[in-house]
């Protein structure tokens, strides 16, 4: 099973332009304890590479366009963030590769969270023997 979902949600737009909420219980699967954001990445870098243990995630391109690809250990699959209605929640346990950045991009994640490099897997091999043994 692939643990993630998209999120779609509608914009309140105007000819002024659009908005876009994110309400607590309505939207929101978790309680958000960090938000940060990744941008001016080179078109042929990629980031990501890890796997989360207990994070869960939120993740918005606001602007321009990005690749998401997501790994359960057993198969792939590629989700393109570019729309800032579209929202990627990802649950623990996914490999993450994150890639095809347009110039413009900035990719925004909610996390449920505060910064733990204990919850990391960096490591596809470890990844790939943590998913086997059902350690996470
Ligand atoms: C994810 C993707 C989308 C911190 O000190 N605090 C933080 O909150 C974060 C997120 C990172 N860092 C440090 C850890 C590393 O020394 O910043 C450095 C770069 O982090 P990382 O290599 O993990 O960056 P990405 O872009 O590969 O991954 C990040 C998040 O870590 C990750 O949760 O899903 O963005």
């Amino acid at each position: 099973m692939m643990n993630y979902s998209i999120i779609q949600i509608p914009s309140i737009s105007s000819e002024t332009g659009c908005l876009f909420v994110l309400e607590k219980q309505e939207r929101l699967p978790f309680e958000i304890k960090r938000v940060y954001y990744i941008t001016n990445v080179k078109n042929d870098a990629q980031r990501g590479n890890h796997a989360h243990k207990q994070l869960k995630q939120l993740m918005i391109c606001l602007g321009g366009s990005c690749d998401i690809v997501l790994d359960n250990g057993v198969s792939r699959t590629t989700i393109t963030l570019d729309m800032p209605g579209k929202i990627l929640y990802i649950q623990p346990c996914l490999w993450r590769e994150i890639k095809n950045f347009t110039e413009n991009a900035t990719l925004m994640v909610f996390a449920s969270e505060e910064y733990d490099e204990n919850d990391y897997i960096r490591d596809y091999e470890e990844f790939k023997k943590h998913v086997g043994q059902g350690i996470i």
